[in-house]
């Protein structure tokens, strides 16, 4: 083969190397979990309804095995994201549908409702404060927003009920509903996550999805 020729073939091999590394990188970008939009048509002083459900273990995707919260469209369609655009200075009522077993807290702190609207929270109903997660079914996880100075224990199910594996799950599985309201800030991008330590087979439990956008943690992004 000429010069000419070996040029060509390294060219082009090089060129379905760049081609595969952009593909992959795309790849990679296009899989981030999409956002729910509560601030498209909002009513200003009206609140904002946000439900979300926790699960042992989402049952599908790159990770079947991975423990994950869920949102709710304004249209009542399940998703599997944690990123959510909401309005500013916004009254939001969360409905927390808490699906997961859980255990006694390593940080007891984390049993506490703090943040929210009249610093309470309710449990099937029941108005809280604090949860002892040393008795009981202990905590599942929280739903906490660090920057905001909001955090709240939900209550674990029985782990030998007959818990729903994968999501989304329905209300005909065991389940706590965690009710609470708290007000968005100004316009900005506040993370909010989980601080149980529920990433089981993963170093200390922090891992895998607890540090994965979708799965335990996602963003607040306020507009104005
Ligand atoms: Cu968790």
């Amino acid at each position: 083969m000429g010069r000419g020729g070996r040029l060509a073939v390294v060219g082009a091999l090089l060129g379905v190397a760049v081609g595969l590394v952009v593909f992959t990188v795309m790849a990679f970008l296009r899989s981030s979990p999409s956002t729910v939009d509560f601030a498209t048509g909002h009513q200003p002083g009206t609140p904002v309804d946000l439900t979300v459900q926790t699960v042992g273990s989402i049952g599908f995707g790159p990770h079947p095995t991975w423990v994950s919260y869920l949102t709710q469209t304004p249209s009542g369609q399940w998703i599997h994201t944690t990123l959510w655009d909401l309005p500013a200075h916004t009254r939001v009522n969360m409905t927390v549908y808490q699906y997961d077993s859980g255990s006694p807290l390593r940080n007891q702190q984390l049993g506490q409702v703090v943040g929210t609207i009249g610093g309470d929270a309710t449990l099937n109903g029941k108005t809280f404060r604090v949860i002892n997660s040393n008795a009981g079914n202990g905590v599942g996880h929280t739903f906490s927003i660090p920057t905001l100075g909001i955090s709240v224990p939900l209550y674990a199910n029985n782990s030998n009920a007959n818990l729903c594996s994968a999501a989304p799950c329905t209300t005909h599985s065991p389940h706590n509903v965690v009710r609470f309201s708290f007000m968005t800030p100004g316009p900005g991008q506040y993370p909010w996550q989980c601080f149980v330590p529920c990433g089981l087979g993963f170093l200390y439990g922090n891992g895998g999805p607890m540090q994965t956008v979708g799965y335990m943690g996602g963003f607040l992004e306020v507009v104005a």
